[in-house]
């Protein structure tokens, strides 16, 4: 308990505006991106969180120049070819975007590399991306036959596949239209349900082609990209804590400008808005590949709803807090289809029954998701972020509502994705 965060309890209110900081997924993708492509990148509010950080040393591993310059990452890309054999294991920490998406650029680089990562690392599904891959001609191994890391990978000259996708994942569809590109031919990928789009809406940023249309996916093989600028919006999955904060703690008002708005992650806004609570949202950049806008948010009465289907991939992340909504909703909200959610850093829906049950929510697992009935007080209590970033920070929000003291074991975890988390939380207190 000596090192466990003690939480304010029962606020009066939060007010103010918060810039939460860089998209996570786009801020990988363009430094992935600025290093295979020809040409300085220069990257506009790039997220400095412990994932993105991996990535860059990932890529420094393999020899692309990187440095931050007046608060801007700049990557000297050279061309595919320009990637060298890393000497050292390339490490990816906690970051399952990294561990997916570099295998993808790997698999067409002529050379041999090994990942490793942490123990979550170790325990997340790889044989989705590893065994596409090797269709495409790249030689893989890994621990228990490429399902987990360590994996090693030998790249090569690879030709195009046509495939369909078992999982609705934006790593998987991204990991190999990374390697589509460097393929010889055209690559047809199939997705079940549509996922984020940043990797393909970066190709075209970085000058190259990629064709969707009805969840298929084409990808001209053999493309030289041009690195270019690169403007990181505010991460959604970020401003989805004080979205949730803001709507159910009484006395709220807050501001968050800059959020990404593409379409295919703002599902945390169609709930919120379903579920009845005082939001607007004001588009600012129509006509921007990403789209960003400012959202605002005040103490809401909710309802609870269903959440299934295709909204699935639009809110995965948002899914720990969105089960804290739904505690502070009037009647039931049933989550389904979310298995993916056990795959995560951990197995969030474990995670976030267990921790909400410790502070006296009724919410319950089912196969696929959960049932949570509310209204509920939420009470004081011992909980634990099972080191996840996005249960910690559910926990910290759940903590402004409950009527007790709320201790929180393996906070630092927020590093992962959202380094002033707890300073910009406080800075909203009344
Ligand atoms: O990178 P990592 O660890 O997989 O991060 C998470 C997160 O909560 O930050 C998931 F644990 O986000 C994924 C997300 O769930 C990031 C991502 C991406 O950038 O492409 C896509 C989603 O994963 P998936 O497997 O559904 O494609």
């Amino acid at each position: 308990m000596k090192n466990d965060l003690k939480l304010s309890r029962q606020v009066q209110g939060l007010n103010g505006s918060i810039t939460v900081p860089g998209d996570k997924s786009i801020s990988h993708r363009a430094v992935m991106f600025g290093a295979v492509a020809n040409g300085e990148t220069v990257i506009h509010n790039f997220l400095k969180g412990e994932d993105c950080l991996s990535t860059i040393q990932c890529f420094k591993e393999m020899g692309v120049e990187i440095e931050e310059k007046h608060g801007k990452i700049h990557v000297y890309g050279k061309g595919w070819d320009r990637l060298r054999e890393p000497v050292n294991i390339l490490n990816v920490g906690n970051s399952g975007t990294t561990t997916r998406l570099m295998l993808g650029i790997l698999a067409g680089l002529p050379f041999h590399s090994v990942i490793i990562g942490d123990d979550s690392i170790a325990k997340r599904p790889m044989k989705r991306v590893t065994e596409p891959l090797k269709k495409f001609g790249a030689v893989i191994d890994g621990r228990d036959d490429g399902q987990y890391t360590p994996i090693s990978i030998r790249g090569t000259s690879i030709e195009a596949i046509e495939y369909d996708l078992p999982v609705a994942s934006a790593q998987v569809k991204s990991a190999l239209i990374l390697a589509a590109l460097q393929a010889k031919g055209t690559s047809v990928l199939v997705e079940p349900a549509p996922t984020r789009n940043h990797t393909e809406l970066m190709i075209e940023q970085f000058g190259g082609e990629v064709h969707s249309k009805n969840n298929t996916i084409r990808i001209p093989g053999n493309q030289q990209l041009k690195g270019t600028n690169v403007f990181v919006p505010g991460d959604i999955s970020s401003a989805a804590f004080f979205l949730v904060a803001g709507a159910i703690v009484p006395n709220s008002k807050l501001e968050l400008p800059l959020v990404g708005l593409n379409p295919t992650r703002t599902g945390i806004i169609n709930v919120l808005e379903r579920m009845g609570a005082n939001i607007n949202v004001q588009e600012q950049n129509e006509g921007q590949s990403e789209k960003t806008g400012t959202i605002t948010i005040e103490s809401s009465s909710l309802k609870g709803i269903e959440i299934s289907g295709n909204m699935i991939p639009t809110l995965i992340d948002e899914l720990p807090v969105i089960a804290l909504l739904a505690t502070q909703a009037t009647g039931s909200t049933i989550i389904k289809n979310a298995e993916e959610l056990k795959v995560k850093e951990t197995n969030r829906i474990d995670a976030i029954v267990n921790e909400l049950k410790e502070l006296g929510a009724e919410i319950e697992a089912t196969d696929d998701g959960m049932i949570i009935h509310g209204k509920t007080q939420l009470h004081g209590g011992k909980v634990k972020s099972w080191h996840d970033h996005r249960i910690g920070m559910t926990l910290a929000i759940a903590a402004l509502i409950a009527d007790g003291d709320v201790y929180l074991k393996d906070h630092e975890c927020v590093k992962i994705s959202y380094p002033e988390f707890f300073a910009d939380l406080k800075s909203l207190l009344q």
